[in-house]
């Protein structure tokens, strides 16, 4: 299975040393939580995905970012280099917008939060598909002693179990399956799973100006979108 592979090549990688962060953390918890204008977009910067995505050049994406930068809470990243095309360099770079910037690796471990700070990250991915609780728990607690949000993401209601729910958690629902890369969306069911956390909801994925309507999307705080912006998709939302 693809992600578990992205896992395993993930935590043999050699993660970032030297400190790239030029600024305290911007957090990304208070920025969606003070959207007033229905949910806040976290813009994704990716060269290319194992979904499909793919083929974007850094000048490309930094000039797209240049256009948006005004309309969106947030930004995430991700700085994976065989299946993401990332670097943490790609980290420092949007460190200049000055909004939060989401990590949106594949993190397992306490050291790949630090490098994932270290690269200018104010919040980092946590997938509940594939991490129990107690390991949630621990990374949370983790992330919340450095200043950062953890994004904590479900895909059914089976993951739902590993949330652990904390003042730095902002909950997401991937409509991707990612033992499938196949698009599922629940995205009504799920909310409503998810709201009595009391935590800001993102959804994730997918999410293009044909189903933006169709999406329920006015109950969430977030909207994470990658490759439709990206591929030049003019949404209104
Ligand atoms: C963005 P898209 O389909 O708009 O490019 O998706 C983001 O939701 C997606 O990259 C994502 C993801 C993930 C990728 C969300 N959660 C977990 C890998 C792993």
């Amino acid at each position: 299975m693809i992600v578990d592979e992205i896992y395993s090549k993930n935590s043999e990688r050699k993660l970032q040393e030297f400190n790239m962060r030029e600024r305290g953390i911007i957090s990304l918890k208070d920025a969606l939580e003070k959207n007033q204008n229905g949910p806040g977009i976290i813009a994704e910067y990716k060269r290319k995905s194992p979904s499909g995505f793919s083929n974007k050049s850094n000048t490309d994406i930094l000039k797209y970012f240049d256009g948006i930068q005004r309309i969106i809470a947030g930004i995430s990243i991700l700085t994976e280099p065989q299946y993401f095309g990332g670097t943490p360099l790609d980290a420092e770079a949007v460190q200049c917008y000055n909004k939060p910037i989401l990590i949106k690796d594949f993190i397992s471990s306490e050291s790949m939060i630090k490098s994932s700070y270290m690269s200018g990250g104010d919040a980092f991915l946590l997938i509940c598909d594939f991490l129990d609780y107690a390991s949630i728990k621990k990374l949370v607690q983790y992330g919340k002693k450095l200043g950062m949000d953890a994004l904590v993401e479900v895909h059914d209601p089976a993951s739902v179990k590993n949330i652990f729910p904390d003042e730095n958690v902002i909950l997401g629902y991937n409509r991707r399956n990612l033992k499938t890369l196949k698009m599922e969306d629940n995205s009504e069911e799920m909310y409503d799973n998810l709201k009595s956390y009391g935590l800001p909801v993102v959804l994730e994925s997918g999410i293009n100006h044909e189903n933006i309507n169709k999406l329920h999307i006015e109950k969430y705080q977030g909207l994470l979108i990658g490759s439709s912006l990206l591929s030049g998709d003019t949404i209104r939302w």
